[in-house]
């Protein structure tokens, strides 16, 4: 655990009580009604909520988010709740923060400020601390506090909380200002060397592939399936921070492939984020094929599928070669179960992505995985452009053959 988050150690046994608010604003398409997804950050930060509430406005209000009628609402359950703060699942303007914090009586953060919470805890390698804290530095220099970090103050009472003195707030920005740029230099320096061996590894032709998806989709999990390596897997969003990268013996095609378990994606991901994880996320534009890890059971799925989209986008990772991997397939009822291990999905008018189902627990499907990536790696060793590089055409069905009439379910339950 972080010294930024209030743990359970910090405060006593007890972990944070937190209410959950979700503001669907304009009819946005990505409102999680549910606040699910929140839950689970919230619990991945050590958080535990006790009660959610939904709002809808055709536009934030200025000044405190959500309207005042909505405000004492949720006044009224952290009473109710005995609840320590208020974790609202879109981003908030340092303003709105502070007057929340003023009418609520409690601490109050956003799902921007509790992604980068999580991310501080996670992070392991020198440069994944780094460009957290680059990242926090980035989203502090506009609000000064870090998420609950007035808890301690405020149990003396609510009310008793003094803000800091303009002078303070002065020097904490003037001190943030010069952390900022020796945090952005280390950062150079780092990735410089991380460049020279990429060099190396690419004079040696090493064919790379990486791991990609949204979080908890089961990249990790997958890995470790596939190198029978021992990465961190959990039930948790981002339990890997942190690029490995291991050899992977592909007997289909008797070469050898490097494969990467990166950092995973999710929606709003805070775009100082994205600009700290730059080189980490660069492993994957940098490579050579992307296998697009995805919980084939999310309820979410098109969406999360979407968000990785356009975070591959934003990283320059458009362009790579995708995989597309149907994980966690073990936990689909028979009905929904793919009568194929690998089939084409139109993701795009015109462009077709190889897909294939697997269960990363179960292993089924790995083999046809393995095939899938040997091919890319073949093609890629026999001068490049073959059909199996391209994203146009069923060019490896030949690779799949049809569904045997003997086990025409590709995951046969138990
Ligand atoms: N039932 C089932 N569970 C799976 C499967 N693959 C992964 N999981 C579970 O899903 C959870 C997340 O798995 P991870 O491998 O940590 O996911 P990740 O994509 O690496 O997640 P982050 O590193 O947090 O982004 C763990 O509890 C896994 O046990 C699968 O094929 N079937
Ligand atoms: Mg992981």
């Amino acid at each position: 655990m972080s010294h930024n988050t209030p743990n359970a150690a910090a405060r006593g046994a007890e972990p944070t009580r937190a209410v959950l608010v979700g503001v669907d604003v304009g009819g946005n398409a990505a409102f999680d009604a549910t606040l699910d997804e929140l839950a689970l950050l919230a619990a991945s930060a050590g958080d535990v909520a006790v009660a959610r509430v939904t709002a809808r406005r055709r536009a934030p209000d200025p000044a405190l988010f959500v309207g005042s009628g909505k405000a004492d609402e949720i006044k009224a359950l952290v009473a109710a709740t005995a609840a320590h703060g208020v974790i609202f699942d879109q981003a908030l303007s340092p303003a709105q923060q502070r007057n929340l914090e003023r009418h609520l009586g409690c601490p109050v953060a956003d799902r921007t400020g509790l992604i980068l919470d999580i991310f501080a805890d996670r992070a392991q390698s020198h440069e994944g601390k780094l460009q957290v804290e680059l990242a926090r530095l980035q989203y502090q220099a506009t609000r000064l506090v870090r998420r609950w970090s007035h808890l301690e103050r405020q149990q003396g009472g609510i009310g008793t909380r003094g803000g800091p003195g303009e002078a303070q707030i002065e020097l904490d920005r003037r001190m943030i200002g010069d952390r900022i740029k020796t945090v952005k230099e280390r950062l150079e320096k780092v990735k410089r060397q991380r460049g020279t061996q990429r060099k190396q590894r690419e004079r040696r032709g090493t064919f790379r592939v990486s791991l990609v998806g949204y979080t908890n989709a089961g990249k990790s999990t997958l890995f470790n399936g596939l190198v029978k390596a021992r990465a961190y897997a959990a039930d948790q969003l981002f339990a890997t921070l942190d690029t490995t990268t291991r050899a992977l013996w592909l007997n289909e095609s008797q070469s050898q492939v490097s494969l990467s378990d990166t950092v995973g994606f999710i929606r709003d991901l805070p775009h100082k984020l994205v600009e700290a994880f730059e080189a980490t996320l660069q492993e994957a534009a940098e490579a050579d094929l992307l296998l697009h890890v995805v919980d084939a059971a999310s309820p979410l799925l098109d969406e999360q599928m979407a968000e990785v989209e356009r975070v591959l986008d934003d990283i320059g990772a458009a362009q790579v070669p995708q995989i597309l991997v149907y994980n966690k397939c073990d936990l689909l009822e028979a009905s929904r179960q793919s009568r194929e291990r690998a089939d084409w999905l139109e993701v795009h008018p015109g462009v077709r992505r190889q897909r294939v189902f697997v269960s990363a627990v179960t292993g089924d499907g790995l083999p046809d995985l393995r095939q899938a990536i040997a091919q890319h790696a073949a093609a890629r060793l026999n001068g490049g452009d073959t059909a199996a590089s391209t994203e146009h055409g069923p060019a490896l069905a030949v690779a799949f053959p049809g569904p045997d009439p003997a086990t025409s379910h590709p995951f046969p339950h138990a």
